[in-house]
């Protein structure tokens, strides 16, 4: 009996400053709706989801910067969101920016749930690769304060039997690192799904935004095909108060294929029915694990942070 679960990449286009939580969400509910009249029974929605990218912005009073966090999930503003999910029994990934009270401690996270098809929280992932800077950069033309705004995850990369696969979860730069896929291939995971923001210019350095775009679908095709699993992307895209993140919301088969996509820079939800079972014969024959991978020569790659070149004669 094939498993096919119909997932929607629900695209959300620009959050601005003076965006409220509920205007938002009101957005996303909708594209819930949308998605479950096409017959998705699981969403996708983007990283950061619920504001606008605020580590674009630097500022050094905490409780400003804490006005961006949700410290209950769900909390007042989200409710309507896990109600109306429940109700249409569909489950959803949601990125928000998390302030967690733990181990004696206030801890903030760039974080990612996975809700199930009966409105419960399955699981829950705080964001390992956190791109960016620390310091404030004036002369550059905006932040990027990952570094400074957010914790590094704590939660590894753990996959959970839900929506009746094996799922895992990743946000954003996580996407560029095989490590993160390759970790949850190992426990099973036939699906990967994850939320972005991505700046359509590059502080560092003049890259066109084809290539941009280039290096985001390389990172999930590949993800795709070399541990046989689906993975979604979903982005924030548009123009927030002028600055611009770019879309390509897509979803990617096992194959490495992109089977769909969004055309848009704005809200929009794009879907397809998945075969869970697709992944199966490339984990069996070229990338069968068991078989083929040899840990004794890979040791580097958790012992190592940093390139080490050899001695110069
Ligand atoms: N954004 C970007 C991303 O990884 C980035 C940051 C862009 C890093 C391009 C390197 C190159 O897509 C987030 N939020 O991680």
């Amino acid at each position: 009996m094939p498993r096919y679960l119909k997932t929607a990449a629900a695209q959300l286009g620009p959050i601005h400053l003076a965006d409220s939580r509920a205007s938002v969400v009101a957005r996303l509910i909708d594209m819930l709706r949308d998605a479950h009249a096409s017959g998705c029974r699981f969403v996708v929605f983007t990283e950061l989801a619920l504001t606008t990218f605020f580590p674009r912005y630097w500022m050094e009073d905490q409780a400003e910067v804490d006005r961006f966090f949700e410290a209950s999930m769900p909390g007042p503003d989200t409710r309507p969101l896990f109600d109306e999910a429940k109700r249409l029994g569909v489950g959803f990934y949601l990125g928000y920016a998390e302030l967690a009270e733990e181990d004696g401690g206030t801890h903030r996270y760039n974080t990612s749930i996975l809700v199930d098809q009966d409105g419960g929280i399955v699981g829950k992932y705080r964001k390992v690769h956190l791109p960016g800077h620390v310091d404030h950069l004036p002369e550059a033309p905006f932040q990027h304060l990952e570094k400074r705004y957010f914790e590094v995850g704590n939660l590894g990369f753990p996959v959970w039997r839900t929506m009746g696969g094996v799922l895992g979860m990743c946000i954003c730069n996580d996407r560029r690192w095989p490590e993160t896929f390759r970790v949850m291939a190992l426990q099973g995971a036939e699906m990967v799904v994850l939320g972005y923001n991505t700046p359509t210019t590059n502080i560092y350095h003049d890259e066109p935004l084809h290539l941009r775009m280039f290096h985001h679908r390389l990172s999930m095709q590949a993800a795709a095909y070399q541990n046989g699993m689906w993975v979604v992307g979903t982005a924030k895209a548009g123009k927030e108060d002028g600055h611009g993140l770019y879309g390509g919301s897509c979803i990617v088969a096992p194959t490495g294929e992109i089977v769909a996509q969004a055309l848009t820079e704005d809200d929009e939800v794009i879907v397809f029915d998945c075969d869970l079972d697709l992944g199966d014969y490339i984990r069996r024959t070229v990338f069968n694990f068991d078989k083929h991978r040899r840990i004794e020569a890979y040791g580097l790659i958790t012992e190592r942070t940093g390139v080490i070149p050899p001695p110069t004669r």
